[in-house]
């Protein structure tokens, strides 16, 4: 077996440029990048429509882009993760679910220098403004220079390098705010070194190979490294260059990077962090010295740089086309024991399969459904951000949300198929939790289990579904071509 060589020309320009001869991307020139460029983005994403690529941004050169909807589409989700194109919904799910299983890491390599380092900035020069970052949704705190952000780090003991995409706000010419949640990896790290006292150094990309936006903002095990992933991912190493003040690897090609410290954190000197237009489809997440500041000392970028946009968006206009952590999920419970699951889904998402989370079984025996709509409660990758879950028979398409409704409103009996349960564990993201729930220690939700399977005992009666069988219908399409 030969070793994947490592290919400059996996770079974000190429993939763009691919788009472009497939038909693929639509260029937008003029936009302003105060809501214009984040209306459009939603109202095309909303159709699931091209990818998007804005120049001559108002009030900055020609050159200076923006590009965005870059995963909306299930075509170009199975592309970026290496799956057919052709792929959709469940099937597309699965066979990134049996995708994964055959990861063999690559490592970057690392080389002298790289198209990053065109331009680079520091001292009283810097201005983080000088990029047309946008306003991306209409209550926004500030200007998201990082949505599709590559924040590296390093762990101070380890040594392991961390890529995290986590949402960064511009807050002056060399600040910005980067949101690294507790218990996230890059957060972990730069705990460690505030534990010592020391500022954490970081380098932050803006714009880089698809496959590694992808990879940082999976969640991959702490001893998965994103690098290694990436590579693996677009079959060839990523080309690493190390970054001039602190040594971090930065991709050789990225757009716009920037290297810098986040100091330990002082509550007094932290700014107003958000709003932000979040995943679950509402402005949320609005804090006062919480979120860590990143004090820029240099910035690196290619000519003609371009910013990878992706700002999370009302549901379905989902930022990746496909619940990725209900493969997770779908794995854990597996792993629980559970037979038969034939598939998982959520339709209100961001990294988990999260608040409404659709389960499909081939029922084996009495119980079978409950039993299922408690693990995948619990899992882990369910458990985070649940609310419904909902079990149906394999005969429902659950990434159909008319076919989901149509089951349960047709299949349950809610004095059997219905059960409550209160208080688990949950994520600050769900915006039901009560202001007065809201608690530094610790945010809970309640569940809903939902069995729209048939009732196991007595399933063989439940009247059949009036639809023609497969062959008679496929026979019909043939004798009148329809
Ligand atoms: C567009 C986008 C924005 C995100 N913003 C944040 C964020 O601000 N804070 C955060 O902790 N996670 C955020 N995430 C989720 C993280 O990227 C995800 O949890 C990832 O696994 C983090 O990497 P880590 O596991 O190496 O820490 C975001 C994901 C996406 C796709
Ligand atoms: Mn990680």
């Amino acid at each position: 077996m030969t070793t994947p060589q490592s290919n400059r020309a996996n770079d974000l320009r190429a993939f763009i440029e691919d788009l472009r001869e497939s038909g693929d991307l639509r260029e937008i020139a003029g936009a302003d990048w105060k809501l214009e460029i984040g209306a459009i983005t939603e109202i095309l994403g909303e159709d699931e429509g091209p990818a998007l690529l804005f120049d001559e941004i108002a009030g900055y050169p020609k050159g200076f882009r923006v590009f965005s909807n870059v995963l909306r589409t299930h075509a170009r989700t199975a592309r970026v993760l290496g799956l057919d194109k052709g792929l959709a919904g469940v099937a597309l799910l699965d066979a990134w679910r049996k995708r994964i299983k055959t990861l063999r890491p690559i490592p970057p390599v690392t080389v002298a220098d790289g198209p990053v380092f065109e331009n680079r900035i520091e001292g009283d020069a810097l201005d983080l403004e000088s990029f047309p970052a946008p306003v991306w949704h209409e209550h926004d705190g500030g200007r998201y220079l990082g949505t599709g952000s590559a924040v590296i780090t390093r762990d101070p003991e380890s040594g392991a390098v961390n890529i995290g995409t986590y949402r960064c706000m511009v807050q002056g010419k060399d600040k910005i705010s980067v949101k690294m949640n507790k218990g996230k990896h890059g957060r972990i790290a730069m705990d460690k070194y505030h534990a010592k006292g020391e500022p954490c150094p970081v380098a932050i990309g803006f714009g880089q190979a698809v496959p590694i936006f992808m990879v940082s903002q999976m969640p991959l095990a702490p001893d998965q490294r994103e690098y290694e992933v990436a590579g693996w991912l677009q079959d060839s190493a990523v080309e690493v260059v190390e970054s001039p003040l602190y040594g971090l690897p930065i991709p050789a090609t990225a757009e716009i990077v920037i290297e810098g410290v986040v100091p330990p954190l002082d509550e007094t000197d932290l700014p107003k962090e958000g709003p932000f237009g979040e995943w679950p489809g509402y402005f949320a997440d609005t804090t006062v010295g919480e979120v860590p500041l990143m004090h820029v000392e240099a910035v690196y970028h290619r000519d003609d740089p371009i910013i990878l946009g992706v700002p999370p968006l009302k549901p379905p206009n989902n930022y990746v086309s496909v619940p990725l952590g209900a493969a997770q999920l779908w794995d854990q419970m597996e792993a629980a024991g559970i037979p038969d699951v034939t598939g998982v889904w959520g339709f209100v998402y961001g990294g988990q399969s999260g608040p409404f989370t659709v389960v499909s079984i081939k029922q084996r025996y009495a119980g079978h459904a409950k039993q299922t709509a408690m693990a995948a409660a619990s899992a882990r990758a369910g458990c985070y951000g649940g609310k419904f879950v909902i079990v149906v028979d394999d005969d429902i398409d659950i990434s159909k949300a008319e076919d989901v409704i149509w089951a349960v409103a047709t299949r349950c009996n809610p004095r059997d198929g219905l059960d409550l349960i209160r208080d688990v564990w949950t994520s600050p993201a769900d915006p039901a939790i009560a202001p007065a729930d809201r608690s530094p220690h610790g945010y809970t939700m309640d569940r809903v289990l939902i069995d729209a399977c048939r009732p196991y005992r007595w399933r063989a009666d439940f009247p059949a579904v009036n639809v023609f069988s497969d062959a008679y219908r496929a026979k019909m399409r043939k004798k009148w071509d329809i």
